[in-house]
């Protein structure tokens, strides 16, 4: 064999026993991530002292809730995740606040917002009085009484014959194993901020034996969204442009 011919089948097989040379191979979990995907991925760790998505909560305090630090609503209920720290609730739950325990109010809307609570009670004679406690924007501290005007009514005992009276919030007498229905109502306040931002409030509605302790103390979460009603749905996608959050992130 001519040596230069020897030169070029060496090149070519990589020589007896030697594997030959192979190019980069993408892993296969590459497959299905988009451009788009691989752009949001940024170098690094991120800084624990600053927000990364503008949710209101530090990427050190989203490490330590397992958040995502890109998301401002990481489980899409329409609370941002800052918020729901703030009232300890779940932010990777989405049905933590319970959704029974959710209003929703659009700006400009003033039909009022109803919640019924049903008590089993065994009374010994005693009037049960139903109330709902002001609470805050845990975020900016604004009052929700800045907001809406509650009204709490005894509605319904069953059965009726073991209550003495309904009276406003109250049942009056209550005698025997019954229960006990109030329907809680919230109404737009007549001088009420529009803030121009999603903002959510807690409140409590609480029932009291008359002088006595609270028995009761339900957290009612009421959601304020300015604006139209978008798309139908359920709760409205959250943006960190369009929430009220704090100066600073938590
Ligand atoms: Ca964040
Ligand atoms: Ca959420």
């Amino acid at each position: 064999m001519l040596p230069s011919v020897a030169l070029a089948l060496t090149l070519a097989f990589g020589g007896c026993g030697t594997p030959a040379p192979v190019g980069p191979t993408p892993f296969p979990r590459d497959a299905g991530v988009s451009p788009s995907d691989r752009a949001a991925v940024t170098d690094g760790p991120l800084d624990p002292a600053a927000d990364e998505d503008g949710d209101g909560l530090c990427n050190g305090t989203e490490g330590q809730l397992q958040t995502n630090p890109q998301a401002v609503d990481s489980d899409d209920d329409g609370l941002v995740d800052s918020f729901e720290y703030a009232i300890n609730s779940d932010p990777r739950n989405l049905r933590s606040p319970a959704l029974g325990d959710r209003l929703e109010f659009r700006e400009g809307d003033a039909t009022p917002l109803r919640v019924e609570h049903l008590l089993d009670w065994r009374g010994e004679g005693e009037t049960l009085l139903g109330a709902v406690q002001d609470g805050a924007n845990a975020l900016t501290g604004e009052a929700a009484s800045a907001w809406v005007t509650p009204s709490v009514e005894a509605i319904e005992a069953n059965p009726s014959a073991f209550v003495r009276d309904l009276a406003g919030p109250r049942f009056v007498g209550v005698l025997g194993r019954a229960w006990l229905r109030w329907q809680v109502s919230l109404s737009p306040a007549a001088a009420r901020p529009a803030l121009g931002c999603r903002r959510a409030y807690e409140l409590f509605f609480t029932v009291k034996a008359e002088g006595g302790d609270a028995i009761v103390l339900r957290r009612l979460v009421l959601s304020v969204t300015p604006g139209a009603v978008d798309g139908g749905a359920r709760w409205p996608r959250v943006s960190p442009e369009g929430f009220c959050l704090p100066a600073r992130c938590l």
